[in-house]
């Protein structure tokens, strides 16, 4: 198996789709915390864009997301998470895609930013950001609740795929605001597959989040002036 290592900072929703899908591989590994060295000579020198999470397994270094996922994947023992049906595998990938574009950056950016992480800081949320931000994310979850047939636990078949672990975070967070909760109480079909996945495994995203909602995100300072959208 070798030595694998996450970087990252806890309460990151990529850093956490990576310790998911190890996890669920059942790959052992350390987590580095980057919180105090964002931006950091030795952070960029893992990741040029100043983002995680980072991957190193044995001395291969790799940052950016899907190319970790799918890396951790074929590279380790444990459940497949990728299908083999070109179909399956497509919508798969689909879902991939439209967390990274569509749900990630209203969800996380513009809704749990400033209701959970800025409010911490001392800053206060910007409405504004927040009103525009809403109904990309309703949208986002009819699509959600009309593609999931009622029963099916996971988002593409009866199994686990990466989709379900990129999607869960991102929920997780979303659970976790006002807004959130109230929009997800009119989606059985969401609400019953445990918000994007299976409920045990949501717990488990959920218990990599909770220790840290409520404390401080230092760096977050600079996504005020790097992120949020100006309206
Ligand atoms: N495209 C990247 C996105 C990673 C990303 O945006 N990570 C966030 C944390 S969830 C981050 O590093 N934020 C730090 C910052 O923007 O300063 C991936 O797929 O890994």
């Amino acid at each position: 198996m070798g030595n694998v290592t996450v970087y990252g900072f806890p309460v990151s929703t990529f850093v956490n789709i990576v310790r998911l899908v190890l996890t669920e591989k059942g790959v052992s590994f350390t987590f580095c915390d980057l919180e105090l060295e964002m931006g950091s000579p030795r952070h960029l020198a893992l990741h040029p864009f100043n983002r995680v999470p980072i991957l190193d397994h044995d001395g291969f270094v790799l940052y950016e997301t899907s190319a970790i996922a799918t890396y951790v994947d074929q590279a380790f023992d444990g459940p497949q998470l990728q299908p083999d049906d070109p179909r399956e595998r497509a919508r798969m990938n689909r879902w991939i895609s439209a967390l990274n574009n569509y749900y990630y950056p209203y969800i996380a950016y513009h809704l749990s930013h400033e209701r959970l992480i800025y409010p911490v800081l001392g800053i206060a949320p910007d409405e504004k950001v927040v009103a525009a931000a809403l109904p990309k994310i309703t949208l986002g979850l009819d699509v959600m609740e009309n593609d999931l047939d009622p029963g099916r636990k996971f988002l593409v078949n009866d199994r686990p795929t990466l989709a379900d672990f990129f999607m869960l975070p991102t929920m997780t967070s979303l659970s976790l605001t006002p807004e959130g909760q109230q929009m997800l109480r009119s989606k059985p079909r969401i609400a019953a597959c445990g918000h994007g996945g299976v409920a045990e495994r949501h717990c488990r995203a959920r218990a990599m989040v909770m220790p840290h909602v409520g404390r401080p995100v230092e760096h977050a300072r600079q996504w005020v002036v790097d992120h949020r959208p100006r309206y």
